[in-house]
């Protein structure tokens, strides 16, 4: 590295540092300081990975705080709500948790989940603990025994209750528990729910935008809240639930997370003489990986969800068709999709400003640049993208994400997501994910 490109690398980790605490809170970090004043479920893990670059007990209080959140059926909840409780719609009064029985009593929630990162998360909290040394690693290995048992009820509730046929793929009730909120992914599965009477609603997302477009509808919001109501109506009790929703989709992306992520708990489950724990882990990691590579589709090469209730699967052209290489597997159907991925549809498309992979390809119908997770590109899922790569040995695909992403977050304007033609932040800026991803890319290169 240049002595000028280390420069611009102080600078951009300082920046990210000072995004990171405009959003700290005390004992969570908001997502973002006005869109989402409160603390959300992966993009916690993200920030817990940045903070492990330079504050290894902070880093462990994110997780902390997110765990202290887990509801007694082992479910990790997307949202935990701040006191700043007029900030963001809907808050937790509308999300109608309050009598849920599995939920912690004085801990504010939402009744869903959202993708399980947070082993992977604390994976590189440990890592950073033993690389420091002393009393970081000190308090890294005691957080590792203390909340084990908290991963591991998490990981069983997700494959027991959200696969509980065992096809490997983990079945989701709502949208925004996949994190892709507004992807063509579910377009077919939100076009048949007509929604029954929902109460009014003011929404407060799109005052903190700088064009409403770039969020989702009100026609959007409306079913979003539909099925909010849907599972109030039945306390958000597990089995209830998935007998009166409106969705029911097997996310392959967050089934390739599950793959990954269990993989790395059995290997911390082994590091703390948990050899059997490691072993049912192991068993989840092959399972998920298993039905993220049947989804496969033959013609385009990229993973599918699957709607239950259509009985069918949905093919797009999204960022989600590489769950497999974030479960890892079969080397050859790997190196498939890293040629597709690398190839003119996605990082090789022609009028990219960084060769990045857009949330839904260029070449699709169903693209639009500016429109959350129609197209932009999050930063996020590229240093995700990258970690699978290390993981796997893939330097060079590392590499090259590694590069494109330092030169995107250069801007240091730390966006929600990018619009991928022009390089432009949209969304919130100072997004506490993104910075934490600029820390995490940072980091890494020393
Ligand atoms: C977005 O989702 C929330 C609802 O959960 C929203 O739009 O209000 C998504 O990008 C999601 O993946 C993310 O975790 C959340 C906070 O950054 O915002």
């Amino acid at each position: 590295m240049n002595t000028e490109t280390r420069i611009g690398a102080e600078e951009l980790r300082q920046s990210a540092i000072d995004v990171l605490k405009l959003n700290d809170l005390g004992t969570m970090t908001s997502a973002a300081p006005n869109l989402y004043p409160h603390m959300w479920s992966w993009d916690a893990a993200f920030v817990a990975i940045g903070l492990a670059r330079y504050d290894v007990p902070r880093a462990i209080t994110e997780l902390r705080t997110l765990l202290a959140a887990q509801w007694s059926t082992g479910m990790i909840p997307h949202i935990v709500f701040s006191e700043n409780s007029a900030g963001y719609f809907p808050g937790f009064d509308r999300w109608g948790t309050e009598t849920a029985a599995a939920r912690p009593q004085g801990i504010m929630s939402s009744g869903i989940c959202q993708p399980p990162v947070h082993a992977i998360a604390l994976r590189h909290i440990v890592d950073r603990g033993r690389e420091n040394g002393g009393t970081d690693q000190e308090a890294a290995e005691s957080f590792l025994a203390e909340s084990f048992d908290g991963w591991l009820a998490w990981h069983r509730w997700l494959a027991e209750v959200r696969d509980p046929d065992g096809v490997g793929l983990i079945e989701i009730h709502h949208g925004w528990e996949s994190g892709f909120d507004n992807s063509p992914r579910w377009d077919g599965p939100y076009s048949r729910i007509n929604p029954g009477p929902v109460e009014p609603f003011t929404r407060r997302d799109t005052l903190h935008v700088a064009d409403a477009s770039e969020r989702p509808d009100d026609t959007e919001y409306t079913k979003y809240l539909w099925l909010v109501q849907q599972m109030a109506s039945v306390d958000f009790d597990d089995r209830a639930v998935q007998d009166i929703i409106d969705f029911r989709v097997r996310d392959v992306f967050f089934s390739g997370i599950m793959a990954a992520s269990s993989a790395v708990l059995a290997d911390l489950a082994d590091e703390i003489g948990r050899a059997e724990d490691a072993s049912e882990l192991r068993g989840y990691a092959r399972r998920f990986r298993n039905g993220v590579a049947a989804s496969v589709d033959p013609g385009t090469g990229l993973a599918r969800d699957y709607d239950v209730l259509a009985g069918e699967w949905i093919s797009t052209q999204t960022v989600s068709g590489f769950a497999p290489l974030i479960a890892g597997g079969d080397p050859a159907a790997l190196a498939v999709q890293r040629n597709l991925l690398l190839g003119p549809d996605w990082m090789g498309y022609p009028e990219l400003r960084f060769p990045l992979p857009p949330s839904t390809s260029p070449a699709s119908a169903a693209f639009r640049p500016r429109t959350y997770w129609r197209g932009p590109v999050w930063p996020f899922l590229n240093l995700l993208l990258g970690w699978a790569a290390k993981r796997d040995g893939q330097r060079e695909l590392f590499e090259t994400l590694k590069t494109a992403s330092l030169r995107q977050l250069a801007d240091l304007k730390f966006g929600e997501y990018y619009e991928p033609f022009t390089g432009e932040p949209l969304g919130s800026l100072n997004q506490a994910w993104t910075a934490a991803a600029a820390l995490e890319w940072i980091g890494s290169e020393r």
